[in-house]
């Protein structure tokens, strides 16, 4: 069978981990383990960044409607939509706590492959 070749420039190049012009199946399989590593790392990022701004703006919501610039008449029509704007950030809080909770127990059950 014909060797294959990669396309110049291809995304592939940067797979020859160690530079023999000769990408192996093992680089390939660590390379995609790689991209898969670096997904994740940036999906978590956004998660947290999610969290983060869920959080801040619940705390903000809550000091704002504290302070004089918003009336009490103002207040009464804010509390139900607030209640309900506080209860779905903190599920989204919840959610990512408890779903990092049952990562973390499953990779601590599953023996590294
Ligand atoms: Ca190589």
């Amino acid at each position: 069978m014909a060797q294959k070749k990669f396309e110049k420039d291809s995304l592939w190049e940067d797979a020859d981990l160690n530079k023999d012009g000769i990408i192996s199946d093992k680089e390939l399989a660590l390379t995609e383990k790689i991209i898969r590593m670096e997904n994740n790392d940036k999906m978590a990022d956004q998660q947290r960044m999610m969290v983060w701004v869920s959080l801040i703006s619940v705390i903000l919501f809550i000091v704002v409607l504290l302070t004089p610039w918003v009336s009490i008449e103002r207040v009464d029509v804010l509390i139900s939509f607030g209640s309900t704007w506080v209860v779905a950030n903190m599920g989204i809080i919840a959610a990512f706590i408890a779903s990092n909770a049952w990562i973390k127990s499953r990779e601590n059950q599953t023996p590294p492959t």
